[in-house]
């Protein structure tokens, strides 16, 4: 007799939730300082970096699943700095996948609890089953694998922690590395003073266009409330689920440690990274617009990988934000409109509180 497969029901949080020791900057603090739960299970003993956005986001999902999870990572740096020989941040088991593997790794797991619990062989509740796997591999070398679990609808959370950068073999461009973001493999330089020249690929749009039968969404360190939400509700829709989480990286970017969640939150602002959720009842998309709306240089002026842009470059990077804020349904104020002339701009290294100039990515 075939056994009964129980799942998790997580509950959100509110997302109202605010600090009382916070200003309500306009809303700013809208998802920020929840009642976080108690539990951790991806706890102290990780070797990254000060300001680790990833380690960031690890932790939050992880809060936000709770400790009846089993976790897969490919490689990358969450997996070389979280898996020191004897030592690791995990209270729930946790298994490597080589990193074009994390989709079929994770499609096995689902597979394989969900045969055993049916069988009898496994007592508990169905876990929840979650991959984070880097851009490179999510976006890149393991895209295929993603996908073909999406398509195949396996009950499990794939979620791309994106650092815009290959950050583990030294800050190597990869496929969501934003245009004129520097890395190791776009320098800039005389022939190509922007340094990348490509747009980034629309990882999130492609997987919910593809595979519209999942959950997708998107979301970043800047917004945990958010971003815990839509763990949840990625790990409660049955089926598969996508989470594209920006996730800022220290080392890569040159910026100060500190700055990570506000990062987070500028990049939205700032038009760069639109905040959504794909539901695939309704087939519908739903935008989250925040309350403050900024130039593009406030966000890139705090990162050295920004700091060789020219005034065109800058414009250039403003006329793509103004397209995405018209993409989700806001309107384009003014002062955002002037930046698409280069003449509104000056070098990004003049701007008041830029970073030294990037000249050693990853050094
Ligand atoms: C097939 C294959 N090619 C290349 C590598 C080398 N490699 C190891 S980690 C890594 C970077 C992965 O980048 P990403 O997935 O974005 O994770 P991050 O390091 O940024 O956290 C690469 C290229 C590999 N392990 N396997
Ligand atoms: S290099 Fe970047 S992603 Fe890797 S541990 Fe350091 S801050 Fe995190
Ligand atoms: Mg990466």
């Amino acid at each position: 007799m075939a056994h009964e497969v129980v799942r998790h029901n997580l509950p959100l949080f509110d997302e109202e939730g605010r600090s009382a020791a916070v200003d309500d900057d306009a809303g700013r603090d809208r998802h920020y300082l929840p009642d976080f739960p108690a539990e951790d299970p991806y706890a102290a003993g990780h070797r990254t970096c000060a300001g680790c956005g990833p380690a960031i986001q690890y932790r939050w999902v992880l809060k936000a699943a709770g400790e009846d999870s089993v976790l897969a990572g490919p490689t990358g740096c969450m997996y070389v700095a979280n898996s020191t020989y004897l030592c690791t941040p995990y209270t729930v088991p946790w298994a490597h996948t080589p990193i074009a593997s994390g989709g079929s790794f994770t499609s096995g797991m689902a597979a394989g609890y969900e045969a055993m619990i049916r069988k009898g062989r496994y007592p508990g509740r169905y876990p929840n089953i979650i991959v984070m796997a880097g851009d490179g591999s999510a976006a890149d070398i393991g895209l295929g694998s993603i996908s073909g679990a999406l398509y195949r609808n396996h009950d499990a959370l794939f979620v791309c922690y994106d650092n815009e950068c290959y950050a583990n073999t030294g800050i190597q461009t990869s496929p969501t590395t934003p245009y004129a973001g520097m890395t190791t493999f776009t320098p800039f330089g005389k022939a190509i003073p922007e340094g990348k020249k490509l747009p980034p690929k629309n990882l999130a749009k492609m997987m919910a266009a593809g595979h519209p039968h999942c959950y997708v969404a998107t979301t970043t360190v800047g917004y945990p409330v958010d971003l815990m939400n839509k763990t949840r509700k990625g790990l409660n829709h049955v089926g598969a689920a996508f989470l594209h989480c920006y996730t800022p990286c220290q080392k890569g970017w040159v910026y100060q440690t500190s700055m990570t969640v506000e990062l987070g939150r500028r990049v939205v602002e700032a038009g760069l990274f639109p905040v959504w959720e794909y539901d695939p009842e309704s087939r519908e998309y739903h935008y989250f617009h925040p309350p403050v709306q900024r130039p593009v240089t406030d966000y890139l002026a705090m990162q050295g990988r920004f700091g060789h842009m020219l005034p065109e470059h800058i414009a250039a990077l403003q006329r793509g934000a103004n397209q995405n804020w018209q993409d989700i349904g806001m309107d384009v104020p003014a002062d955002l409109r002037a930046g698409e002339d280069p003449a509104h701009h000056k070098r990004l290294s003049e701007e008041s509180y830029s970073m030294p100039l990037n000249r050693g990515v990853g050094a």
